[in-house]
């Protein structure tokens, strides 16, 4: 496998392990040079934590990509997730124009939402950009309240495989070509992941820990586009980073003092194992 070089796009939260603190180290060590685009600056995550501070970068991005344009930098996938404005998504776009190889993909992790409802920043008007962004990926990751947000299906906390199907094909609908959808579950001890591509679903369920954790998103998606980068499919990606995932959630469940994020540094062997890089 070649030496690839991906860009990822998304906040930095100094402290609450989300975002570019996960999928830098991820990404790296999953063997890859990892350039990153800071789209905010934050103090800390926004689920929890109160009185966070907010370094909005839309203004400082357009003047990074005419920078490395010039410089002849372009980068063999671009991975997204949280985006600081409604502005930057237009900006992103332009990004994927212009310093994505040709021919190589696209990965957008629409974070936004979880549990029901949109992060406290964001509103309709974001869903709606966020929506054109997720038509020209190649690869979109939502959980299950991010595609309700996306395609206007309705929100159900217990639901069977036909909404699954209905959801997954309003996916489509939008444009995205290969989905990925997180937190599938269809019983109160297991959860999982499904993936659609070319007209096929495939599921993967696997163990679900009863307390919720945050950052769990971000540590999965960048788990994901780890092994998809180093030549696995997208289903084989998708069993990895939901068996990491549970990893580092069992590694975290019981921390009460560790409610704000997993302890996904203390498994990134085992995830460079199952990759086969070690
Ligand atoms: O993707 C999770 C995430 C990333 N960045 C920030 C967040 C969250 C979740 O709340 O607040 C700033």
């Amino acid at each position: 496998m070649s030496y690839k070089k991906i860009l990822t796009i998304q906040d930095i939260s100094c402290v609450g392990q989300c975002s570019l603190t996960v999928a830098l180290p991820i990404l790296s060590a999953c063997s890859m040079e990892t350039c990153i685009l800071p789209s905010a600056v934050l103090s800390t995550h926004t689920a929890g934590f109160t009185g966070f501070t907010f370094r909005d970068l839309t203004d400082d991005m357009p003047a990074i990509k005419e920078h490395w344009m010039k410089e002849g930098i372009s980068f063999d996938a671009i991975y997204t997730g949280y985006l600081g404005s409604v502005k930057q998504i237009d900006i992103v776009k332009d990004i994927f124009a212009s310093v994505l190889k040709k021919g190589c993909p696209a990965i957008v992790d629409p974070a936004m939402a979880d549990g029901g409802k949109l992060y406290s920043i964001f509103d309709m008007t974001y869903v709606n950009e966020m929506k054109t962004l997720c038509a020209q990926a190649d690869i979109i990751l939502p959980n299950i309240t991010e595609a309700c947000f996306l395609t206007g299906v309705e929100y159900k906390e217990t639901y069977d495989e036909a909404y699954i199907e209905k959801l997954v094909a309003a996916l489509h609908a939008i444009g995205a070509k290969t989905v990925v959808l997180t937190g599938v579950s269809y019983s109160e001890d297991k959860t999982g992941v499904l993936v659609s591509e070319n007209g096929e679903a495939k599921y993967y369920a696997h163990k679900k820990i009863a307390q919720g954790c945050h950052g769990t998103g971000d540590v999965y998606a960048s788990a994901f586009v780890g092994a998809f980068l180093n030549g696995f499919s997208a289903f084989d990606s998708a069993k990895i980073a939901a068996d990491y995932t549970v990893e580092c959630i069992e590694k975290t469940h019981g921390d009460k003092e560790h409610w704000y994020g997993v302890k996904f540094e203390t498994c990134l062997g085992s995830l460079m194992k199952k990759i086969g890089l070690i």
